[in-house]
């Protein structure tokens, strides 16, 4: 089994708990409590040569330049940044 660990990194408020709840529970909701450190998610999906497990970290956001502990990121396959436009 294969499994990659995914960051979401991006200021207050601009939807990553919610992207992450729609990506792995499939449910688009209205209020989602603000995440203190980190929420870690987990879904299999599969592809062409079996089954990969992505787990989606969803990091607390913060204001315009915060900054994010590297231990976080360690490890990660891709970094997925949103900011408010
Ligand atoms: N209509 C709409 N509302 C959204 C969308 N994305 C997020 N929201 C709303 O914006 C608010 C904040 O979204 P969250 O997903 O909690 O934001 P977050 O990036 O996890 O925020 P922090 O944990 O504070 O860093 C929630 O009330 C969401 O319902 C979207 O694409 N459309
Ligand atoms: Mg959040």
């Amino acid at each position: 089994m294969i499994t990659k660990k995914t960051c979401l990194i991006g200021t207050w408020g601009v939807g990553k708990a919610r992207l992450v709840q729609q990506f792995v529970n499939d449910i688009s909701d209205d209020k989602y409590p603000s995440a203190l450190g980190v929420t870690v998610g987990k879904k299999a999906l599969s592809v062409t040569h079996g089954e990969v497990t992505l787990m989606p970290w969803d990091i607390a956001g913060g204001a315009e330049n915060f900054s994010v502990p590297t231990d976080y990121t360690k490890g990660s396959v891709a970094l997925a940044s949103n900011i408010k436009a």
